[in-house]
C-alpha cells in the first residue's frame, strides 16, 4: 500500500511529463472490478471487502469495485473480462448459459433448492465450470449464491394458467424458457433495471429472490411473492487469465486467500439474509406465502422437463456432474 501511495504521489508531483507516466502506472495498478448489482447488496458488499482486503495486503494492484452495472452492464461483464477490458468481474453464472450448458445447472428448477444441496451442486459442477472458464481465458476466484427463488406477481397466482399472457421479467435463458412454458411473455431485464421495468409496465412478474425484490423495492409495484424455492443461482467472481499470470506469486496467494474468505462469508450471509428479506417484503405490505399445491406441482413438472433437457444438452459431462451431486 505504501509503495502504491508513493507512486501516486510522485506521478502528481512531477506534473506535466508524468501525466502519461501516471496513465501507464494507473492502468497497470488499478484493477477495475465491474459488478451488476446494487452497492448495498451483500454480493457487492462482499466483493468490496474482498477488493479492499487484497488492495491493503500488497503493492501490485488496487482493486476498485463498480456496482450497479456502472462500469459495464451485467450483460457485458463476462465479455469485458474475457477481452481484458476489465481484469476482474462478477457475473450471474446462469446468465451465461449460451456459453456452455454447465453454466445453467444452478438454475435448473428444483435440482437444488436449499443452501446445503446448492453447496453440493456447486462442488459437483465446479471442475466442469473451471474447464469452461479456462477455455475462455478466465479463472474462477469465488462463487456466492442468491437466496431461493420465488415468484413475484401483481395478482394471486394459483396455477400456471394464471401466468398466461403475463409480462415476465427474465434474467437468464432458463427463466425465459419457464416463462414460455407457462404461456407468459419473457423479457430480459438486468436486476439494476428491474424497478423501472415494473414501474413502466414492461414487467409484471418474475422469478427471483427476496434479495432483488428488496433492493428494487418491488412492493411499490407488485403485491405477491410466492416462496417457490425453485433454485439458488450463483454469482461468480473471475479474473482474466493473462492478467492473473502477470501477477507475482505472492499477490496471487493473497487473492486466493481473500477469495476463499469471500466465498465463505457469502454463503453464510446469503443464508442468514434469506429469511430477513422475506420479513422485509411482508413488512412493506407484500403477501409472502408458500405457493399452493397446484402451482407447486406444475412448476415441479416444468423442472423435470428442464432437467431432462439439460442432461440431453450437457451430454456425458453433465450426467457425470449430476451423478456426483447425487452421490454427495
Ligand atoms: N437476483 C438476481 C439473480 C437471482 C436473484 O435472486 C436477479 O434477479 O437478477
Amino acid at each position: 500500500m505504501k509503495k502504491h501511495m508513493i507512486r501516486k504521489g510522485a506521478a502528481s508531483f512531477i506534473g506535466g511529463l508524468a501525466i502519461s507516466l501516471s496513465g501507464v502506472t494507473y492502468a497497470a495498478d488499478t484493477w477495475d472490478m465491474p459488478l451488476a448489482y446494487s452497492a448495498t447488496n451483500y454480493h457487492s458488499e462482499i466483493a468490496k471487502e474482498f477488493a479492499d482486503e487484497v488492495s491493503a495486503q500488497q503493492d501490485e494492484i488496487e482493486i476498485i469495485t463498480h456496482p450497479s452495472g456502472s462500469l459495464f452492464k451485467g450483460g457485458e461483464i463476462y465479455g469485458a473480462v474475457r477481452r481484458n477490458l476489465a481484469p476482474i468481474g462478477e457475473r450471474l453464472i446462469s446468465a451465461l448459459s449460451n456459453e456452455s450448458p454447465i453454466y445453467s445447472i444452478d438454475a435448473t428448477p428444483f435440482l437444488a433448492t436449499d443452501f446445503d444441496s446448492s453447496w453440493k451442486l456447486y462442488q459437483a459442477s465446479k471442475p466442469a465450470m473451471e474447464k469452461v472458464l479456462a477455455r475462455q481465458g478466465l479463472k474462477l476466484l469465488y462463487s456466492v449464491p442468491w437466496p431461493p427463488q420465488g415468484l413475484y406477481a401483481n395478482k394471486p397466482i394459483n396455477s400456471i394458467a394464471d401466468m398466461k399472457g403475463v409480462k415476465f421479467r427474465a434474467y437468464n435463458p432458463a427463466t425465459s424458457k419457464i416463462a414460455e412454458i407457462m404461456g407468459a411473455i419473457p423479457t430480459k431485464v438486468e436486476a439494476a433495471e428491474v424497478a423501472q421495468a415494473f414501474a413502466t409496465g414492461v414487467a409484471e412478474s418474475m422469478l427471483s429472490s427476496g434479495s432483488t425484490g428488496y433492493d428494487q423495492k418491488l412492493w411499490e409495484h407488485v403485491k405477491y411473492w410466492y416462496d417457490v424455492k425453485a433454485w439458488l443461482p450463483k454469482n461468480m467472481v473471475f479474473v482474466n487469465a493473462r492478467a492473473w499470470k502477470g501477477l507475482s506469486e505472492d499477490t496471487q496467494k493473497i487473492i486466493l486467500k481473500a477469495s476463499a474468505e469471500a466465498e465463505k462469508k457469502g454463503w453464510a450471509k446469503a443464508e442468514e439474509l434469506a429469511n430477513w428479506y422475506k420479513v422485509e417484503l411482508a413488512k412493506n405490505g407484500m403477501t409472502v406465502e408458500l405457493a399452493g399445491s397446484t402451482l407447486t406441482d406444475e412448476l415441479q413438472a416444468i423442472g423435470v422437463t428442464m432437467t431432462l433437457d439439460w442432461l440431453k444438452e450437457a451430454g456425458p459431462e453433465g450426467k457425470q456432474v449430476i451423478d456426483s451431486y447425487q452421490a454427495m
